[in-house]
């Protein structure tokens, strides 16, 4: 079968702000209460998806979230119009306001778990929204990722869309950022790695100082709702001390792409043993690229965010690295990279670095900004005839003069009280709907 693996990306939405909420997250930290711009995050983003659209890869949009989330705050008591919600809130609960603007769904790798047809019994491509119950900001997305992607992959034939797993931290599931695939083709079945921070047993290692944000409960559900083939599956612990130096998700620290698994030896509580695992779990040869800490520490590796890139199979069957600028200026990553492509065991022969600081400073990286969806040839001409989400040249020109119609130079904290924010991300939002041809997808369209 002709399956292709497509990255849909999440569009950075108008309200992008840095509010420090993101706990264990070291770059959001550091940012909280900065200036955002808004403009030339989206632009980033959608910069990103231009460049990988040119290389001959198939590349996808997922729209953003409508926020403020003015729900969630009448939810907990504020009461009124909308622009009353906001100005209580502004006065009694600013926190609260933040975490309601935030537009954390451009990290769609935290969207949702995606196994492909071609692991999955029913051969149908299921979908499990993540439901981001670490932190609130990301708490609110579930319910608007679950209705976009139902949207977007809506015939049923072909895809099976599951509600989010249960609230609360016992089943914590933060989607593919903790899920790896390997394969020695795409189309093929793959082994499905989860990887979990922390289990419901207690006498497991756990992280002292920062949250571990994916629970193995939820990648063992996760895995029997996909109905993953028997023996395709593997469940790994990140090492408690990787989430306490900063790696709150495992695609900090590792990507993978078909038979290849790039990682920081300190990413794994099983360190290289899972290598082993992982290679008696395949029938044919893994490539494992490991960095040490001598090669690069694991702060540089978390601050440059190297293993955050995007390994990406070319169309001549080589692999490229698409990695943040913030490796090139850093010796030690730039210099592990080199050695990369230097090396003629690995597939990988070229490396290029994109600009994505606006959404670095919150800690987003070119893997957190999307979300792999392996399709084979009829389940893409179906998503296509639902909507208009493949990026091509025209689709790129609307994109770019959308943005800068729509959307605000600077976004400063006291801003997130100002009522037009609202009104303009709205506006902005409804004229996406109608560029990306998805009729209406958020709750304000419906009223
Ligand atoms: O959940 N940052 C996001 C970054 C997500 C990165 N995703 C992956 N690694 N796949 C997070 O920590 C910061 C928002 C703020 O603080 O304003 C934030 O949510």
């Amino acid at each position: 079968m002709n399956a292709a693996e497509i990255n849909f990306d999440g569009l950075v939405g108008p309200t992008h702000n840095y509010s420090g909420l993101a706990v264990g997250n070291i770059a959001a930290a550091e940012n909280a209460l900065t200036g955002s711009n808004p403009r030339e995050a989206a632009l980033q983003g959608l910069a990103k998806m231009k460049r990988l659209s040119d290389l001959g890869i198939r590349q996808g949009v997922l729209p953003p979230q409508s926020r403020p989330a003015i729900d969630m705050l009448r939810k907990v008591g504020f009461a009124g119009d909308e622009i009353s919600v906001i100005s209580q809130a502004a006065a009694a609960a600013p926190v609260l306001l933040r975490a309601c603007y935030s537009a954390s769904s451009m990290w769609v790798a935290n969207a949702a778990t995606v196994s492909p047809g071609a692991d999955t019994d029913d051969a149908k491509v299921h979908f499990t929204p993540a439901n981001l119950p670490s932190q609130l900001h990301r708490s609110i997305e579930p319910p608007a990722t679950s209705a976009i992607l139902r949207k977007i992959f809506s015939e049923e034939r072909y895809f099976e869309h599951h509600d989010p797993l249960p609230a609360g931290l016992y089943f914590a599931d933060e989607g593919a950022a903790n899920h790896m695939r390997l394969c020695q083709d795409h189309a093929d079945t793959g082994l499905e790695i989860f990887v979990f921070g922390r289990s419901a047993d207690r006498t497991a290692p756990r992280p002292l100082k920062f949250p571990a944000r994916q629970s193995l409960e939820a990648c063992e559900a996760i895995s029997r709702l996909h109905k993953i083939k028997a023996g395709k599956k593997l469940f790994i612990q990140q090492s408690p001390a990787a989430i306490d130096a900063g790696a709150f998700h495992n695609d900090v620290l590792a990507v993978s792409n078909c038979n290849v698994l790039l990682y920081h030896e300190a990413a794994f509580d099983d360190g290289w043993e899972i290598e082993e695992k992982i290679a008696a779990a395949c029938d044919y040869p893994i490539q494992f690229i490991r960095a040490t800490e001598s090669e690069i520490s694991i702060v540089e590796a978390i601050s440059t965010y190297l293993f955050n890139s995007q390994l990406i199979s070319l169309p001549g069957g080589e692999m490229m690295v698409l990695a943040p600028v913030e490796c090139e200026s850093c010796d030690s990553a730039r210099i592990f990279l080199e050695h990369v492509v230097q090396d003629a065991a690995n597939p990988i022969t070229r490396v290029e670095y994109v600009n994505l600081r606006q959404s670095m400073k919150n800690g987003g990286g070119p893997a957190c900004l999307r979300l792999r969806v392996v399709l084979a040839e009829a389940e893409f001409e179906a998503v296509t005839r639902m909507s208009r989400v493949i990026l091509d040249q025209p689709l790129y020109n609307e994109l770019k003069v959308w943005i800068e119609k729509n959307y605000r130079e600077r976004i400063s904290p006291p801003d997130l009280a100002d009522p037009l924010l609202l009104r303009e991300s709205r506006t902005a939002l409804d004229e996406l709907t109608a560029i990306l041809s998805l009729g209406s997808i958020y709750d304000f369209q419906k009223v």
